[in-house]
């Protein structure tokens, strides 16, 4: 399903061997298949293609400009949480009327700047945010589009973490009292009501529980009609799962066929916000062993990215696969510990992995493309990694990489 594949025994990024990256633009580096991103981006467009409907592409999954701008080229939709992923839209060349704003903090500058550019809808996430969002297309003279976003009590069986349509979790309003919260929003003089927005959500593996979300919010869709209440859209969200092991999540077109069934001949706009689907697999992170250290208990390879640049596995324990580029059959197969050289002992990309290595080679650590960089830091000040998005045999700088001068610019010292 991606275009990271082997060939002549070696790793390849569409038509260029890794290796050539590595030597290139040297290690940890961050390389990205624009092909693997369109690929995944038109398996929700063509799915939906039936009805009327708007794919929007969640920004924090990968931010970059260039993954913006060829998501952007198809014609794509965005999902933001903050002016700043706004900002990325507009200079990636995204049509602000295909953006919804999410998120629980949203700021009056924030509202503004979204209301000037005219944003295709707010997902509002409380009572509280209405008003202040009233007040501020208001001061604008305009009308905000709003829909809510419900929170519908499913348990989405992922990591608690990434789970957010249960009642405890801080997303969303209480699809119980949801209609009640219409009702005030319909009485606002600068509120339009356009849809209804549900995620319950991240790395879902069955289609299960959306439907049980979908189920309840439509109750609330017929029951916001009686109450004279139209409904023209209803986002889905996104978190369809990807594989990261042996998980099988559903494709999206299935995902969607079984969406589809249960809408039947609504007339709603279905609108999906998938960001890690069409993201995670279409990049790796690569890097080099530094060193091999083999101790009393423990196989580690001491690698040279870090949890700085991938946090995933020291966040939520997440596995991903990691494979070698130029797999070698001359040294012995062991069990590797592959640990970064930050000062935490949480510091590791993956554990008890079967490799047969030696210092200087290369790994790859796959479906790195969605919540990779995006959540990489400077801690133990470490340049960030550059991005690189390979298409067909080109290789092109996306994000280069980042110096000490960049990481020191904002600071200084205390006057004398
Ligand atoms: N950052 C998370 C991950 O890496 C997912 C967050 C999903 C966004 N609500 O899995």
């Amino acid at each position: 399903m991606d275009h990271f594949n082997y060939r002549n025994g070696e790793l390849y990024a569409e038509e260029v061997p890794v290796s050539r990256i590595a030597e290139q633009f040297g290690t940890p580096a961050y390389v990205y298949s624009r092909a693997t991103l369109e690929r995944h981006y038109r398996a929700y467009d063509e799915a939906l293609s039936g009805r009327p409907h708007l794919v929007c592409y969640a920004v924090k999954a990968n931010s970059n400009l260039a993954v913006l701008n060829v998501l952007a080229r198809l014609g794509a939709g965005f999902d933001i949480v903050s002016a700043g992923e706004l900002e990325r839209v507009l200079r990636a060349g995204g049509d602000p009327g295909k953006v919804v704003f999410s998120g629980v903090g949203k700021q009056e500058w924030e509202m503004r700047r979204a209301l000037e550019v005219g944003v295709r809808c707010f997902n509002v996430e409380s009572d509280t945010e209405l008003d202040r969002l009233n007040r501020v297309a208001g001061d604008l003279r305009v009308k905000a589009p709003i829909s809510l976003r419900v929170n519908p009590d499913v348990d989405a069986g992922t990591h608690p973490y990434i789970s957010t349509g249960l009642k405890e979790n801080k997303f969303g309003i209480d699809i119980a009292e949801a209609p009640a919260v219409y009702a005030r929003a319909a009485g606002m003089a600068n509120l339009e009501i356009h849809g209804v927005d549900c995620h319950i959500g991240s790395q879902l593996t069955s289609v299960s529980p959306f439907l049980d979300a979908l189920d309840r919010v439509l109750v609330l869709i017929d029951s916001l009609a009686e109450q004279g209440i139209k409904i023209r859209h209803l986002d889905m969200g996104g978190g369809l799962g990807v594989t990261y092991d042996q998980e099988q999540p559903p494709q999206p077109a299935e995902y969607v066929k079984a969406l589809a069934e249960r809408l039947g001949d609504r007339s709603l706009e279905l609108v999906l916000e998938p960001g890690r689907s069409i993201a995670a697999n279409a990049g790796i992170l690569v890097t080099r062993v530094e060193f091999l250290k083999c101790t009393e208990h423990h196989n580690f390879a001491i690698i040279d990215a870090a949890m700085n640049d991938l946090i995933r596995p020291a966040l939520y324990s997440a596995w991903q696969s990691i494979i070698p580029v130029q797999p070698r059959q001359d040294v012995e197969e062991k069990r590797w510990d592959l640990v970064g050289p930050v000062c935490e002992t949480g510091d590791f990309l993956g554990k008890n992995r079967e490799l047969r290595l030696q210092a200087g080679d290369l790994l790859a650590v796959r479906s790195a493309g969605a919540y990779g960089f995006v959540m990489s830091s400077n801690y133990n000040t470490r340049n960030r990694p550059p991005e690189l998005m390979v298409d067909g045999d080109q290789v092109h700088v996306v994000r280069r990489r980042e110096t000490l001068e960049d990481q020191l610019a904002p600071e200084c010292s205390l006057p004398e």
